[in-house]
């Protein structure tokens, strides 16, 4: 009687662990599939016009706004403003554009980040992946 309430138990335990397991592996596809749908853009080509929307971010500390809505395909120039950036803030990276870059502790930056369908996500982030930016496209 004890050994099937042990049995019992024992595959309730492996059910949850399979569950698990899938549900992770849900959020990782459905993670890569979201960078997918990033429009990859020449981060260089920065050059703003009447139709640009520029995004200002102030660098010290971590990234302030740290979460940005910007209107989707609309070309999107990102200001990165450093204000005393003497913190790895400024080791700043966008993985999905292959961006990469030591900000000055003072000054602008600026990087495109292209025309991007509703509902795109781009998150930048410091080397170490400690400070968080995130623009959604609506
Ligand atoms: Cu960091």
């Amino acid at each position: 009687m004890e050994e099937e309430q042990n049995n019992s138990s024992n595959i309730i335990v492996v059910i949850i662990i399979v569950a698990a397991v899938i549900f992770l592996l849900f959020l990782l596809f459905q993670n890569k599939s979201n960078s997918g749908d990033i429009n990859k853009v020449n981060t260089e080509d920065t050059a703003i016009d009447e139709n640009t929307q520029v995004v200002e971010v102030t660098v010290k500390g971590g990234y302030t706004p740290n979460y940005i809505e910007a209107k989707a395909n609309t070309k999107t120039v990102l200001k990165l403003i450093s204000n005393q950036a003497f913190d790895c803030s400024a080791a700043f990276q966008i993985p999905a554009l292959a961006y990469s870059k030591f900000l000055p502790p003072n000054g602008e930056t600026l990087v495109n980040l292209g025309e991007q369908a509703a509902g795109t996500e781009i998150t930048a982030a410091c080397s170490m992946g400690m400070y968080l930016l995130k623009i959604k496209f609506v």
